[in-house]
């Protein structure tokens, strides 16, 4: 009889007993730990494309370091776009504790089909679209990350604690840069505006398809890696995000947002999922510029890569060995 080599063995049912026991306890899975073949490829999967997405998202604000209006302000973005390239490295340290090597999964994005965040293939046309995305798309980080702080896997889930307090400094100085454009003058509250207007659709797409259209939510959620939802996630951000536009006269671009007694919630109208399928699959308004910025800091950095590798190669040897 063969076997096919696309099907993965079953799993040992005692040990996978043992592992749905101790995720029932809330208990950690560690690196050394054994856990199913499917888990460490979704948790993989998933910490790739976040690593990813923290890196390309270095590109959108880098755009602006050399523009910012005062030093205050380019001290602060320097300071949140490098903060944004640690987090990379950090969820990259984690990812490769599940047995995959760095380079192997950035070439998987940087030639291959990997993954990264929708949010980062949007231009940044305009100053107030730094303030913008430090609150919204910090924001959304934040409520994602702060549920991935508890997550099952414990390398992503310390990961994500430090992480989520740098973010909530990112969001506050962007959401103050967005205070104070608001209340300055009429160009400045119409830049902040039409900065919201662009962002706020693709600030919700972060989120991920409805559940009903998630495939992995189903096993993540099982795992614990996810504790709570697409959507339910989503409806958090637009909860907590409502007020804060208020508080300094800002409109969220949708007419179909309303208050639902009900249930509490801030309901919005329907998210265009063509258009983030459009960016997921590539052809999105910045995919092409991106890719291609990143493959080149790739490339170029080549020599440093073969540099370092040889100095640690030369510091291994035996003592009296190295010329
Ligand atoms: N963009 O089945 P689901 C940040 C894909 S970091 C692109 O629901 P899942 C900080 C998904 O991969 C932002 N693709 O998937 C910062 C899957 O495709 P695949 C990144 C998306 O994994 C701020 C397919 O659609 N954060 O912002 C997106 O259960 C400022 C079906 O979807 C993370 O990565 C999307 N938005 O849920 C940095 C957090 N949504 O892989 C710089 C960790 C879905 O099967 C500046 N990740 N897809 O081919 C997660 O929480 C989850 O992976 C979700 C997606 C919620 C993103």
């Amino acid at each position: 009889m063969t076997t096919d080599p696309k099907t993965p063995a079953p799993e040992d049912p005692a040990k996978m007993a043992e592992f749905d026991t101790r995720l029932a306890r809330d208990e950690t899975i560690e690196p050394k730990d054994w856990m199913p073949e499917k888990y460490r490829k979704q948790l993989t999967r998933m910490m790739s494309q976040h690593a990813h997405s923290e890196v390309v998202g270095m590109l959108p604000e880098g755009n602006w370091i050399t523009r910012a209006p005062s030093l205050r302000r380019k001290m602060v973005l320097l300071a949140k776009v490098q903060d944004e390239g640690g987090h990379g490295l950090y969820i990259y340290c984690g990812a490769e504790t599940l047995g995959i090597d760095r380079a192997e999964l950035i070439d998987q994005y940087l030639y291959g089909t990997a993954k990264y965040s929708s949010i980062f293939n949007y231009p940044t046309l305009a100053w107030a679209d730094i303030g913008v995305i430090g609150w919204l798309v910090d924001g959304a980080a934040i409520v994602n990350q702060t549920m991935l702080a508890r997550a099952s896997y414990g390398p992503y889930a310390r990961a994500m604690i430090r992480i989520c307090k740098e973010e909530n400094f990112h969001k506050r100085q962007g959401y103050e840069l967005c205070a104070t454009l608001a209340r300055g003058t009429p160009a400045q509250r119409a830049m902040v505006q039409d900065a919201v207007n662009r962002w706020w659709w693709p600030s919700l797409m972060m989120f991920g398809p409805h559940d009903g259209d998630s495939p992995n939510s189903g096993d993540l959620l099982k795992w614990k890696v996810k504790l709570k939802s697409n959507d339910d996630l989503r409806q958090r951000f637009v909860n907590l995000t409502v007020p804060q536009a208020k508080a300094i006269e800002i409109t969220l671009p949708d007419p179909d947002l309303r208050y639902d007694e009900a249930s509490g919630n801030w309901l919005i109208g329907p998210i265009d999922w063509a258009e983030f399928k459009q960016v997921i699959s590539g052809n999105g308004p910045c995919n092409h510029e991106r890719l291609a910025a990143r493959r080149a800091a790739h490339e170029e950095g080549r020599w440093v890569r073969e540099a370092a590798a040889a100095y640690a190669a030369k510091r291994s040897e035996p003592a009296g060995q190295a010329a």
